[in-house]
């Protein structure tokens, strides 16, 4: 497998001015022209452009060009003798996108045209060099049947269009923005239109049109709404207005990932579209909000300044994130969304920095681009953006933001350049910040305090980056540690900066050394630490609290993050508590120390969401420890632990339940979505699973029986549903099948069937998902229900790690169908299931390597599934 690396990079030798292209759609293929200004750059060698499309014809400057002229190996085609002066080059291809699985360039979905380009699908349409630094102009013309293909759209502003002989039609599209290859798109098909608009900051009324299946119109709604919102916000917060006439959204049920910020036409994954309160969950609605901004925010971030090459990824990524977090932050609680940013990290980045897939949040190199789209370069990303927030404050960051875009507007650049703008606009040297673009791994804290005669209070941090399988010596890490102190109240301790003077409550330490001590005067009295308030880095932590300065954070920390932070301290040691007794087959233990100090939570008069978070632990892959893990005995653990808490407070549950329900329903349209009624129904969802737990024969019977009143809506149905997954009850399975039966023409609900279906704690679970398989609604093409059943049964501990390989084998059997149908969704489901590999304890790790092995013996698997296979491997 050849990789591509970030020190090769050079710059274009054949920069691109326009491309105009034309797309004629037939009902076998599609034949596409593309006429293309080039301008060859100084020292210019052969053209090489890459393209995987069958090939009809070149033209250079309207000349066809023998065969001998160019070559074509491996996908790229290499010209010879092109001018040395600006030209024009004509390509020809034919497509055939009901064949194209793989979900990338041009394809078929439900009789319908749809593309998506990024990172490197518009080779898959024409000859070109597909590149992110190579912007051009582009002008696009599609004709096609017009009873069959009514709405034609291509980004920009429509310029043209009208009728053609045969019943056919065309329109013409043109997009005044310079953008690269990846950003084109092109739709075409029999959608329903729902029209809107929004008035600018600058006084223009920008046209909004979201194109679904006529059947789901009903449900873009809110999604439109979610546009409108983040439209204005962005012109708030960040003084960004959109910049063309119009605005289009089209939602499609095959799609690789959630959607594309194509430039005025986002491309979405349905299930980031269509949501109502009968059929989407709160979380749903949420992701809808929250995508839909995100592929919004890219018009600024990741458009109007794009990336140099496929390694800078995350300057568009982690940036949007960030903006997204925000956005999501001012909508609803600031406190329960950092939670829920750092608690998502923390089950899925830090496993994957943790593991075989170590990359920086810039990696040096890669094989496939699409194995790159990583929780690392989204997730880390956003948090490494997040830091230079919290260093240089609102105001500072806005400064740097306002420079990046006066340097920058229309360019290809790189992440040296965010932080170059920056550090320039404040006046500050963050020239050891870029180590968080280049080194792997999650940084550990160990910190340690103590008072001193004086009434000092002192931290000593040692921080180690530890060594991934790219780089094993590490540098430290420029840092912000935020802090303060807490008395043996609870109240806050002030104190005073010895750099300054200032008396505070709350400081910013700078890390920037391997070991460091920091002072912090006039303290005077024993103190506990809040560290890492609002997560400020995304660092592992430890600190040698005793079980009681943890409940005293618990109860009365100032800062949700660190509040949290201290329950869920105490629920990892409970669960290792558990875990070292059924390992020795000895007695659970009592957890009295986490239970009395949750018993402030349970009747804190708090936000109900808050308080749901605070009587979750841990997931269980934020438990995994470094190596040597059982994952079936840790399961147990954590599940003991659920088990005792459900019935150490079997008293509480039904009055919070009633309290939460009596609040969820005195809200004004209660069941529809508002952040509001979903933080009341998070902790009524909480409180029914630990009722299930609690007493499982007499709440089934009473879900059984009443189910219907009180499935008011999906949020509803997908927690009762939860709450009575895991019972071996024929009840159960008649839920179940009732439930599939009632939304049996809605795909985004099945999904969520498929997925009740994988997660089961059942024993059954390997059978049933087995048997899904061949269920009318599974459909191995598409990656929703890949995701739903297999995914979710790839991230079910219990039954993946079968002791006899069997969860292990079964995936194996799954990523080689799916390989063939779309290596982007294999090499996703190998990642999920068996990432943890080298991890685990040496019978299961022997049972995995020699599935993995047998994948890697496959010599049709493809470049995306391999270079994950191998990595694991390696
Ligand atoms: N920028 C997009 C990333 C992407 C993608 C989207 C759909 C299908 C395949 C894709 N490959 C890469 C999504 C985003 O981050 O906004
Ligand atoms: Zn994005």
């Amino acid at each position: 497998q050849t990789a591509k690396f970030l020190k090769d990079y050079r710059a274009p030798e054949y920069l691109i001015e326009r491309v105009d292209l034309c797309f004629d759609v037939f009902d076998g293929h599609t034949a596409v022209t593309a006429v293309m200004r080039v301008l060859p750059q100084t020292g210019a060698g052969a053209m090489r452009l890459h393209g995987s499309a069958e090939l009809l014809g070149i033209s250079v400057d309207g000349r066809r060009l023998p065969e001998s002229a160019y070559r074509l190996a491996n996908e790229v085609l290499t010209l010879d003798g092109t001018p040395a002066q600006p030209f024009e080059l004509t390509v020809q291809t034919k497509l055939y996108p009901h064949d194209n699985t793989t979900l990338m360039g041009l394809y078929q979905s439900g009789g319908n045209l749809y593309t998506q380009c990024e990172p490197e699908g518009f080779r898959k349409i024409t000859f070109h060099p597909d590149r992110p630094d190579v912007m051009s102009i582009y002008t696009t013309e599609i004709r096609a049947d017009k009873a069959r293909f009514p709405v034609l759209l291509a980004n920009g502003n429509r310029t043209d269009g009208g009728d053609l002989p045969n019943g056919r039609h065309f329109a013409v599209w043109h997009d005044p923005f310079a953008k690269p290859s990846y950003l084109f798109a092109l739709v075409a098909g029999d959608l329903s239109c729902t029209r809107d608009s929004f008035r600018a900051a600058d006084g223009r009324e920008i046209a909004i049109e979201f194109y679904t299946r006529a059947a789901d119109a009903d449900k873009v709604a809110f999604a439109v709404q979610s546009l409108k919102h983040a439209m204005k916000w962005d012109e708030s917060r960040f003084g960004l207005v959109y910049d063309l006439d119009i605005y289009m959204v089209v939602a499609v049920g095959d799609f690789n990932m959630g959607a594309m910020e194509n430039k005025g036409l986002n491309i979405f994954n349905t299930k980031y579209v269509l949501a109502d309160a009968r059929t989407a969950t709160d979380a749903d609605f949420d992701g809808v909000e929250s995508v839909i901004a995100h592929e919004y925010f890219h018009n600024w971030t990741g458009n109007r300044v794009t990336c140099r090459d496929w390694f800078q990824l995350s300057l568009k990524e982690g940036l949007t994130v960030f903006r997204d977090q925000e956005f999501s932050a001012d909508r609803n609680s600031r406190a329960v969304r950092r939670i829920h940013n750092a608690a998502f990290l923390r089950r899925h980045q830090f496993p994957e920095d943790a593991g075989p897939m170590a990359h920086p949040i810039r990696p040096a190199s890669y094989v496939e681009m699409n194995n790159f789209y990583t929780m690392t370069v989204y997730e880390k990303g956003a948090e490494v953006v997040r830091m230079y927030h919290t260093l240089l404050g609102e105001d500072g960051f806005q400064k740097g933001m306002k420079l990046y875009f006066q340097r920058h507007d229309g360019q290809a650049v790189t992440c040296d350049d965010f932080r170059a703008a920056m550090a320039d606009a404040n006046g500050v040297d963050l020239s050891q910040f870029a180590l968080w673009y280049s080194q792997a791994g999650t940084p550990v804290l160990d910190v340690s305090g103590s008072l001193r005669d004086n009434g000092d209070y002192v931290l000593r941090v040692r921080q180690t980056v530890p060594p991934t399988p790219d780089m094993v010596e590490k540098q430290p890490m420029m840092m912000p540690l935020k802090t303060a102190l807490l008395d043996e109240n609870g109240d806050a301790v002030r104190f005073r900066l010895p750099e300054n003077g200032a008396d505070t409550a709350e400081t910013v330490l700078l890390l920037t050394e391997a070991e460091q001590e920091f002072v912090l005067q006039g303290v005077n009295r024993a103190v506990t630490p809040s560290l890492l308030r609002g997560f400020s880095a995304p660092v592992r932590l430890n600190f040698p609290y005793t079980d009681q300065q943890l409940a005293l954070l618990l109860a009365h920390d100032d800062d949700p993050f660190a509040r949290w932070e201290a329950g869920q301290t105490l629920y990892r040691r409970a669960v290792a508590a558990n875990e070292t007794a059924l390992a020795d087959n000895a007695p659970l233990p009592d957890h009295a120390a986490l239970f009395a100090a949750l018993e402030h939570v349970v009747r804190a008069d708090i936000d109900p969401a808050f308080k749901a978070v605070l009587l979750t632990p841990p997931a269980e892959e934020e438990l995994w420890r470094a190596s040597d893990i059982d994952p079936v005995r840790l399961h147990h653990a954590r599940e003991a632990l659920l088990d005792a808490l459900a019935r150490h407070f079997a008293e509480d549950w039904l009055p919070l339940n009633l309290q939460a329900k009596t609040a969820e329903e005195a809200l004004p349209d209660c069941y529809a979505y508002s952040p509001e009624a979903a933080a009341w129904r998070s902790l009524r969802n909480l409180c029914r699973s630990m009722m299930l737990r609690a007493a499982p024969a007499e709440q089934l019977e009473y879900v059984f029986e009443h189910y219907d009143e009180m499935a008011q809506n999906m949020s509803h149905e997908w927690g009762l549903l939860n709450a009575v997954n895991h019972i071996d009850d024929p009840r159960r399975d008649a839920l179940l099948a009732r439930f599939a039966e009632k939304f049996a023409d809605q795909a985004l609900v099945l999904d969520k069937y498929f997925a009740l279906i994988a997660c089961s704690r059942r024993a059954d679970t390997p059978q049933c998902v087995r048997e899904a398989l061949s269920h009318p609604a599974f459909a191995p093409t598409n990656p929703n229900k890949v995701r739903a059943l297999l995914g979710t049964f790839a991230r079910n501990h219990l039954h993946l790690h079968a002791a006899d390989g069997a969860g292990y084998r079964f995936i194996a059997e799954r990523v080689r169908e799916t390989d063939v149908l779309n290596p982007q969704t294999a090499a996703d489901l190998v990642r999920a299931a068996f990432s943890l590999c080298c991890r685990l304890e040496p019978h299961r790790r022997a049972l995995m390597k020699s599935e993995l092995e047998k994948l890697a013996a496959l010599p049709e698997l493809s470049k995306d599934t391999r270079e994950i296979v191998e990595k694991i491997l390696a």
